[in-house]
């Protein structure tokens, strides 16, 4: 193959920040922006980590997903990669990507997606690389990728301002890791665009590319994961109704061949979707149809037993009720009505009730509990702020790439960081791959005390790592970790490198068919409100909320951020807050016990007396504006108190998260755009 070499030029920003580089689609067109950013990613890796060697390609389906596969594949080949393994389409989910990695031992891969963030022309997209145990690549390597995509002088201006800031020379190895290379030139092998629509090998020369299906080597992990003669007896009890409405079809791609051909679901409780061939179109038509029909189920007397959702890839779950609905999910409830909006999780999500979920195909918003009143008449808020009639389905741009998960019972809403600490909990019995019982546990460190508290009763390592999955990577490499979860919808083990929406949904399954295995028919069946209550009747509850204020101006939350870091220089163990006793506060730091390497300001830490925790931090994966999250937390261990709703239940704490950070004064923000 014939390799040709396109002069460029360094280009600023291209930071990746907790999963990834997220822009605007159209950042990513400029001319070379996803080029250099490859070549910068080439220049980085040992030769021995890609030369001759074998990469992985996946995405969620988005807009630009086809026309950066094959820039990358070209630039792939003219950096010497032997074999590039892609799914069809250039489609596979994020968890399938680090488990066709780890399969077929490849050196690493790359995720086209921006999850979460919504996806189409005006909206996002992202590229993430992983290493070669799938996991996302460590901050050595994103440091010094970045290192190579910037020019030497503004690479020395920011060296010199980090020496200033952080007195030393720690930030200089941190960011380049060695010496960087600036970027000039990129290499492309000269081959045609490659069609990614047809499964089998196509070689070019010492190069080739062989097209997969994106979900039979999954598939094949998680029967050895889980225990599917289990799951199967249950999803095929009468009495038990199991949902994952994947209205979109690409979702469906892995839920019907997992869920029906092997597990016998009825095909009824996956409905497959039309593909979202326009994404992008983000004001549909209100479908008020469909929304009716969500709210049916939602306050349906007969609600489905089980409910779930994973932000699938090309769009996903989404809880766009119709232009006209407000969708509010109570701490353990979701309860839809009437107007526009939106309860979207994980980049993606869902509106659902009784058990059951409605993907309506596409990103909207998060998981709110509440969708601020003034929202109820029509808008809907976006994850990139802007107004949207939701409504639906299929015109509603698409994100997701099927790492997130939202598990529900008849009426309840599991809240993810119970759902981690549950199926840690009851993993051993439960799941086959765990039968010799985990080797530890680990959360991030915004995520509920709820995982803690059972790994101190099963007397398990434990650890608290930084908000990002690829902080648990060394860990699980080191045989200290399996079993992990952040309170955004992730949940997943050491099976793979990534969180699994659809691992989680099994791992629920499993829960809850091993606990009714003995059931006879007409006996009544422990249900997942049951299994919860149970678990904070054992353990004590810790309630939990998360408040994020999107897209507020950068320098308001910056300062604020400034200020309560001023705050942390300043507060000692003893000081009154209100009714709370402070223990201590700091902006987190996380020494990895594995590498050593050290993540520091990774967010502000309100720890009191009684265990309640206040946080606050910056996402990391926004593509616009600043977005403020506040995480707060209380444990509750007497049962009378159990069923309380957790906003009233956390109100005291988060009235003195306001007054504390004066989030009102330096954002301007009455009131945060989603809570979940
Ligand atoms: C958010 C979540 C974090 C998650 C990350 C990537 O990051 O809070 O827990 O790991 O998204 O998830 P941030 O920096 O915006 O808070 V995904 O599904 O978008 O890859
Ligand atoms: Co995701």
């Amino acid at each position: 193959t014939a390799i040709c070499s396109v002069p460029t030029e360094p280009i600023e920003g291209q930071k990746t920040g907790t999963s990834g580089l997220r822009k605007k689609v159209k950042i990513f067109k400029q001319e070379n922006y996803l080029a250099n950013w490859i070549q910068a990613l080439f220049d980085s890796l040992p030769p021995e980590d890609f030369k001759n060697g074998l990469l992985v390609l996946g995405g969620d389906g988005r807009y630009f997903n086809q026309e950066a596969a094959q820039i990358i594949i070209k630039i792939a080949a003219g950096n010497g990669v032997g074999k590039i393994l892609v799914g069809k389409e250039g489609i596979t989910s994020t968890p399938a990507v680090s488990a066709v990695i780890r399969k077929r031992k490849a050196n690493g891969g790359f995720i086209m997606s921006a999850s979460h963030n919504p996806g189409g022309p005006e909206y996002d997209w992202g590229i993430k690389f992983n290493y070669n145990s799938g996991q996302p690549a460590p901050e050595s390597i994103t440091d010094k990728i970045y290192g190579n995509t910037l020019s030497l002088g503004f690479r020395y201006h920011k060296v010199m301002l980090s020496i200033l800031s952080n007195a030393g020379g720690f930030v200089i190895t941190n960011l380049n890791g060695g010496i960087a290379i600036q970027i000039s030139e990129i290499k492309k092998a000269d081959i045609p665009d490659v069609d990614l629509s047809r499964l089998g090998v196509t070689e070019y020369g010492n190069f080739s590319v062989e097209v997969i299906d994106p979900v039979s080597d999954y598939l094949e992990l998680m029967e050895d994961v889980f225990d599917f003669q289990l799951i199967k007896s249950l999803l095929s009890r009468s009495d038990f109704r199991f949902m994952f409405d994947a209205m979109h079809a690409v979702t469906g791609a892995y839920a019907k061949p997992i869920f029906v051909d092997k597990l016998g679901a009825n095909p009824d409780s996956i409905t497959n979707g039309v593909p979202l061939e326009d994404f992008g179109h983000g004001h549909p038509d209100p479908n008020l149809t469909y929304a009716k029909d969500l709210v049916d189920v939602m306050f349906g007397e007969n609600g489905p037993d089980f409910g779930a959702a994973s932000d699938g890839k090309g769009g996903v779950v989404v809880g766009g009720l119709g232009g006209r609905s407000t969708t509010r999910l109570g701490p353990d409830k979701l309860v839809a009505s009437g107007g526009a909006t939106v309860a979207a999780s994980g980049g993606a999500t869902l509106a659902l009730t009784g058990g059951c979920i409605r993907s309506l195909g596409g990103t909207v918003g998060k998981c709110s509990t509440e969708v601020p009143k003034e929202e109820e008449d029509g808008g809907s808020i976006g994850d990139d702020g802007s107004e949207r009639g939701v409504g639906g389905l299929d015109e509603v741009p698409c994100g997701g790439d099927g790492d997130r998960n939202m598990i529900l019972g008849r009426d309840f809403f599991v809240t993810p960081s119970d759902s981690v600490a549950i199926i840690a909990a009851n993993a051993q019995a439960a799941i086959p791959y765990f039968q010799s019982g985990p080797k530890g546990l680990a959360r991030s460190m915004p995520t509920s005390g709820a995982l803690d508290r059972v790994a101190k009763k099963l007397n398990l390592p434990f650890f608290e790592v930084p908000t990002g999955w690829k902080f648990f990577g060394n860990l699980m490499d080191a045989g200290k970790l399996s079993i992990c979860g952040e309170e955004s919808f992730g949940t997943g083990s050491d099976h793979i490198r990534e969180k699994d929406g659809i691992w989680a949904v099994l791992a629920w399954l499993s829960l809850i068919a091993y606990r009714n295995k003995d059931k006879k028919p007409g006996e009544k069946l422990i249900s997942v409100s049951d299994i919860v209550m149970e678990h904070w009747a054992t353990y004590g509850r810790n309630f939990f909320s998360r408040y994020d204020y999107e897209e507020c101006e950068s320098e308001g939350a910056n300062k604020m951020i400034g200020y309560l870091r001023d705050l942390v220089s300043k507060s000692k163990a003893g000081e009154k807050y209100g009714n709370y006793i402070l223990q201590f506060v700091d902006d987190f730091t996380y020494t990895d016990p594995v590498d050593g390497s050290v993540a520091s300001k990774q967010g502000i830490r309100f720890v009191f007396t009684d265990g309640s925790r206040i946080i606050f931090r910056l996402s990391g994966t926004g593509s616009a504006g600043a977005t403020v999250r506040i995480y707060v937390e209380q444990f509750e261990p007497d049962v009378s108190k159990h069923d309380m709703d957790a906003q009233t239940a956390l109100k005291p704490l988060i009235d003195l998260a306001l007054s504390v950070s004066k989030l009102k004064e330096f954002t301007g923000r009455e009131k945060p755009t989603v809570i979940t």
